[in-house]
């Protein structure tokens, strides 16, 4: 089937697969659903780090070495800001700065996220949809001995360290499922879903708490593929295993593939890891084999070429 195609993503790993999607379908053929649980206001700027991460990858703009913002970037305003005494915790580059001014002000001017992201994406250069899971504010907080905390705090602040007990999506229910989104999930000619390799706790389970998002998935008889964010039972980047350790989950891909449960049909897995095959083919899912290692746009084409495959959807 050569029909459209919608990606469930978050930061850094899924907006690689994302980018690689965008650049094997055909302009108009691919919406990718961005996680904006992440997403906060600091300095007076609203700030979503996931839908950037997917603008600037897909763009070819992203720092592939530290893994967030943009290459080549500058840090005058942080110096700046550092002397004026305000808050360094969480960096800014110079040329990052302009997509949360620009984002900011649009919005304070009444444009709905949907609306600026697509502004954001067209004026990047970018021929497919991205869409943000909702246009009302969800916000991740973990609970940690400190009691709840904000996403990011504990994410850059806190650099991840403070044991997670429980993690909540305030806005959640009540927020509504954004129109881009809600459009491709009804589309006739959707094909395939696929549900890229971010973290399942803090990155697509936030966009499955979007009002009617997880009904939606269910309800579609399209194939569903999640891609593991695991290699060798470990996540590259990121708190994830630490997430799994805390949580005693200690089984790698088939705990992935459990947590994803009836959602998914079919678990794309690292070559390396083919021992996990038998148990989730045990467990009710379908296994594909593939090199999910991405350090390069050809690495994302090629891993986005076998998952397209393994959906059946054809280019
Ligand atoms: N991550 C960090 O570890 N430290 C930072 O100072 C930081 C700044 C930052 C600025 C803009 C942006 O879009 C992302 C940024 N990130 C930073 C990454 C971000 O916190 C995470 O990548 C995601 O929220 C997790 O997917």
């Amino acid at each position: 089937m050569n029909g459209h195609v919608l990606a469930l993503s978050g930061g850094v790993g899924g907006a690689k697969l994302a980018a690689g999607l965008a650049d094997v379908l055909a302009p108009g053929r691919l919406t990718v659903a961005v996680n904006t649980g992440d997403d906060f206001e600091h300095l007076g700027l609203t700030i979503c780090p996931d839908i950037d991460s997917v603008l600037y990858t897909m763009a070819g703009l992203n720092d592939r070495q530290r893994g967030w913002g943009m290459a080549n970037e500058s840090w005058h305003m942080m110096e700046q800001l550092r002397r004026l005494g305000e808050e360094d915790w969480f960096n800014l580059g110079d040329r990052d700065l302009a997509t949360h001014i620009a984002r900011t002000w649009r919005l304070r001017a009444g444009s709905s996220l949907s609306q600026v992201t697509a502004h954001l994406a067209t004026s990047l250069g970018i021929a497919q949809q991205i869409v943000p899971m909702s246009d009302n504010p969800v916000r991740t907080q973990v609970h940690t001995g400190n009691g709840w905390t904000d996403f990011q705090r504990w994410f850059v602040s806190e650099q991840c360290r403070p044991a997670v007990s429980e993690i909540r999506f305030a806005g959640t229910p009540g927020a509504v499922i954004s129109p881009g989104l809600a459009e491709a999930l009804a589309r006739e000619d959707l094909a395939a879903i696929v549900i890229c390799p971010s973290n399942p706790f803090l990155s697509v389970d936030p966009v499955l708490a979007v009002d009617g998002v997880r009904e939606a998935l269910m309800n579609r008889a399209v194939p569903c593929i999640a891609v593991s964010p695991l290699i060798g039972g470990r996540a590259l980047k990121g708190p994830l295993s630490k997430l799994l350790a805390e949580r005693d989950l200690r089984r790698g891909n088939i705990d992935i593939a459990q947590h994803y449960g009836a959602l998914v049909d079919s678990i794309v897995i690292d070559r390396g890891d083919a021992d996990d095959a038998p148990a989730l083919r045990e467990g009710g899912h379908a296994v594909t084999l593939a090199e999910t290692l991405m350090r390069s746009a050809a690495d994302q084409e090629r891993l986005a070429r076998d998952v397209l495959a393994a959906a059946g959807v054809e280019l």
